[in-house]
């Protein structure tokens, strides 16, 4: 049995739902963010990056969220390109941006403090010029059309790409630019993502409230704390 790692309203977030769309028996554990549990020493033999998600498995415990995602969708042989499709090369380029841009970027909007000795909100402001530039290049993607990403059947990369659109609307501090009207096709991605019955699931187990992704409120999670 897989067992995810994970906090309410974290990036493993987007590994319960991959999971759900998978239809993957797992179990969780809650890491509880109220006492920094991320950062205990039971929880650093499981991931020693501190970081939420990570996922036990079999073989040993994945982390890092586009691993994780990887892991479990060519496993799955679904929600990506087969290993020697033609679109392959293009999905694993923006599951990486998603990775180190988009989900990086956005940590370093939350814990500036973490990134930088000079003023944190001189930094967050450079870091949102980043973002922006993220929500422009996938929403190009989108209105182009591909496969892999905002078609029918979800790939591994549309939920990497839509979940996070929760997080700009709910936590981006002092930030006012961010309206996802201004990207009417990850628009559409959030709302048929949040659709999906996957996200149900989600939304029960971590109390995410109706629209979670287009419209979303702040997580009222029947056990942890959302940080
Ligand atoms: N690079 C990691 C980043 C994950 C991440 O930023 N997780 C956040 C929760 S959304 C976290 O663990 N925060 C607690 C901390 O950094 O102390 C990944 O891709 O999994």
């Amino acid at each position: 049995m897989l067992k995810l790692h994970y906090a309410p309203d974290n990036a493993s977030l987007i590994i319960r739902l991959v999971l759900e769309e998978l239809g993957e028996p797992y179990e969780t554990v809650l890491v509880d963010r109220s006492s920094n549990a991320q950062q205990s020493p039971a929880y650093l033999k499981v991931n020693p990056m501190g970081t939420i998600p990570a996922l036990e498995t079999p073989h040993g415990v994945v982390f890092e969220t586009a691993a994780i995602l990887l892991w479990l969708v060519d496993r799955a042989g679904r929600m990506a390109p087969a290993v020697d499709s033609p679109d392959r090369g293009a999905f694993l380029s923006w599951m990486m941006v998603a990775s180190n841009g988009l989900q990086m970027d956005l940590r370093q909007h939350f814990y500036a403090e973490r990134f930088t000795t000079g003023p944190v909100e001189d930094y967050r402001s450079i870091v949102a010029q980043r973002l922006r530039g993220h929500l422009d290049r996938y929403e190009t993607l989108l209105g182009e059309g591909h496969a892999w990403l905002g078609s029918e059947d979800p790939t591994a990369l549309d939920y990497y790409v839509a979940t996070p659109l929760r997080w700009f609307a709910l936590y981006l501090q002092n930030e006012s630019w961010f309206d996802l009207s201004n990207w009417p096709h990850l628009k559409s991605l959030a709302k048929r993502i949040e659709a999906r019955p996957a996200m149900q699931a989600a939304v029960d187990a971590e109390g995410l409230g109706a629209t979670p992704l287009s419209h979303p409120s702040p997580a009222n999670p029947p056990e942890g704390v959302a940080l």
